[in-house]
């Protein structure tokens, strides 16, 4: 069986996309929480982690680090990972790798933090392309593919690898076009999204850097994190 190494769930987005990809396609496996060690969890991680980082998915003598890697181990022995028809799986492949290598001002501006709400001091230009660029994806995928996930009737790889912006999205009250709005609340409303958010939301634990960069980028309206 499979173990997953993930950090905490509140702000490790690069955690959520192989987990919610195990759970929702039924794939069991064992997760093992490594929370982030305050001001510096590279040196700590490494003793499990070639890089230092999390996920980490561990299986027998094999580690395969990093999220899309790990999507591909995962599909060897497990096809539904990416779907089907040619030209869907095409599609989930190229936006998942341009979600891998992109999309960064998304990501530094807008730091995940399940449990916040901020407003944000400003959208900037480069902020608001990663927000175009995303709806755009979206719809094209819906459109082309019929719904009601990225590509096609089934849950893949692809919507695993956009899942961290619907919680982005919530946190800092981001709105896309109607028909990217309605696709990001049904991956909130997934069972296993609301149980990765409802575990996120019970951390007690806070971790300053994140915590810092997000105080950074507006104003925290609320907390809705329990309290240790
Ligand atoms: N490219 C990696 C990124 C992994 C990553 O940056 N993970 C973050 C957590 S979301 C991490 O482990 N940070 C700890 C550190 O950098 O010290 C992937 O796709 O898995």
């Amino acid at each position: 069986m499979f173990t997953l190494i993930i950090g905490n769930k509140n702000y490790s987005s690069w955690s959520l996309r192989p987990w919610l990809l195990l759970r929702q396609l039924g794939i069991p496996f064992t997760e093992r929480l490594e929370p982030f060690i305050p001001h510096g969890s590279h040196d700590a991680f490494r003793a499990f982690s070639p890089t230092g980082r999390v996920p980490l998915l561990v299986d027998g003598d094999i580690k395969v680090w990093d999220s899309l890697a790990i999507a591909e181990y995962v599909a060897e022995s497990h096809p539904q990972v990416w779907p089907a028809d040619r030209a869907a799986r095409a599609f989930a492949r190229a936006i998942s790798a341009e979600m891998h290598a992109g999309f960064a001002t998304l990501r530094n501006a807008c730091g995940m933090n399940c449990g916040l709400r901020i407003t944000l001091r400003a959208v900037t230009p480069a902020l608001q392309a990663d927000l175009d660029r995303i709806d755009e994806i979206w719809c094209e995928g819906l459109a082309r593919f019929g719904g009601p996930f990225l590509t096609g009737a089934s849950f893949t790889a692809a919507d695993a690898f956009y899942a961290p912006v619907a919680l982005r999205l919530q946190t800092y009250g981001l709105t896309l076009s109607p028909p990217a709005a309605a696709y990001a609340a049904r991956l909130l409303a997934l069972p296993s999204m609301q149980d990765w958010y409802n575990a996120a939301l019970n951390e007690t634990w806070r971790e300053p850097s994140h915590e810092a960069e997000v105080a950074a980028a507006g104003t925290i309206t609320s907390d809705l994190r329990r309290t240790a």
